[in-house]
């Protein structure tokens, strides 16, 4: 007997400003869009998603407009009507109607989730066999661009204990300004905290080399995707000449670039993103690829609002070993709450809530004043 049938997939865009401009070599981000997915069932269980992005089509290959249409024409109405609970059948079939559209495929597959986990009483993570941790470190990006700005939000960040792990973006200045920015902000820290950088794709081989060398000299402990997604052999080779840890981002898109990746041993440490990887069952398996081939893992976020932040950090609770912790702080760099309860940081961690689902309530009121659609609505209406 089906008693919970799908009867609607709703994708909301919410334009959200960003606390300051977050700078990185593809894009400087003033605000976010939110891409959140709503799904209600016929036993009046909601169940919701998330699929953001960063800067447009600048990232990656979905925008948010064009993860909404998506949705909205093709994978909607292959669920409609369906049983809500069959989880695993919904998403084989929209694997075999759909190529590629990781991030929209990942908003499904969690609402979809967090509706059973509720359906359930058990919280999301209990789908994917329970946790064996309550609370994730969570990394700050610094990335205003300016040196003194960041060490002073990096001071702040210590002095509130919110974080004491720092990625720096670089990539967009010569290498040896970027590792001068750098070794300012870790000479000031020192050993109250680690500091990394994330290069996203921004350089060439030979200055690869050049700025892994410098920032190993500099007390950096982990680089991240320094050269172009694609080349899997510029990694491994990377890896083969420095000394200092190297973890693929942007050259993971989920479990066949894992498989490739640890068939090279290109890197020492996989970025796992749920919206990377096609869902939170395409991160599961990046996260078994890793663990087989012995390598760390570090748990990524697109700079998600609450909902995407909360999936990821119900899955990543499970992982057996989670070397360089996480970067789970997307909800912090936006100006607009969008939860009743704020999720809460404390003490470098972000803790995990014990309640059905993804464990956090929407503030309905706050989503309906945020939405795109209906900020369009309303400046039309006052024309
Ligand atoms: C990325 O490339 O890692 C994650 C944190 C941040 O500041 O940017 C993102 C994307
Ligand atoms: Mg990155």
């Amino acid at each position: 007997m089906m008693n919970a049938v799908i009867e609607k997939i709703e994708v909301l865009l919410l334009d959200v400003p960003t606390i300051r401009p977050h700078r990185l070599s593809v894009a400087t981000m003033h605000h976010q869009t939110l891409v959140l997915l709503r799904l209600l069932a016929s036993d009046g269980i909601a169940g919701w998603g998330e699929a953001t992005t960063i800067g447009g089509l600048a990232y990656g290959g979905e925008s948010p407009e064009s993860i909404k249409i998506n949705i909205d024409t093709y994978m909607a109405p292959l669920l409609i009507g369906r049983d809500a609970s069959q989880i695993a059948l919904l998403m084989a079939l929209i694997g075999k109607n759909v190529q590629g559209n990781r991030f929209a495929k990942c908003a499904i597959e969690t609402a979809l989730c967090d509706a059973q986990a509720r359906r359930l009483g058990v919280p999301l993570s209990a789908l994917f066999g329970g946790r064996v941790r309550e609370s994730l470190p969570v990394a700050w990006t610094l990335a205003s661009g300016d040196t003194a700005r960041d060490i002073a939000e990096a001071e702040k960040m210590l002095d509130l204990r919110r974080h004491n792990i720092f990625k720096l973006k670089i990539g967009l200045r010569p290498v040896r300004e970027d590792v001068a920015h750098v070794a300012a902000i870790k000479r000031t820290l020192g050993e109250r905290a680690s500091v990394r950088v994330d290069v996203n794709q921004a350089w060439g081989e030979t200055d690869a080399l050049l700025g892994m060398a410098l920032l190993h000299d500099a007390g950096v402990d982990l680089v991240e995707q320094p050269i172009a997604a694609r080349n899997h052999e510029g990694l491994r080779q990377l890896r083969a000449k420095c000394s200092m840890p190297l973890m693929a981002d942007e050259a993971l898109h989920g479990p066949l670039d894992a498989m490739a990746l640890a068939r090279l041993h290109a890197v020492d440490v996989f970025a796992v993103k749920i919206t990377q990887s096609g869902g939170l069952t395409g991160a599961r398996q990046v996260a078994a690829i890793a663990e087989a081939a012995h390598i760390d893992l570090y748990g990524g976020t697109m700079l998600e609002g609450a909902i995407g932040t909360m999936a990821s950090a119900q899955l990543f609770a499970g992982f057996p070993a989670l070397t360089w912790g996480t970067e789970l702080f997307g909800p912090l760099l936006l100006t607009e709450e969008i939860l009743q309860t704020p999720l809460l940081y404390r003490d470098f961690c972000l803790q995990l809530p014990t309640s059905p689902g993804l464990g956090i309530a929407l503030d309905e009121d706050r989503l309906d004043f945020l939405r795109r659609d209906k900020k369009a609505a309303a400046v039309f209406a006052m024309q």
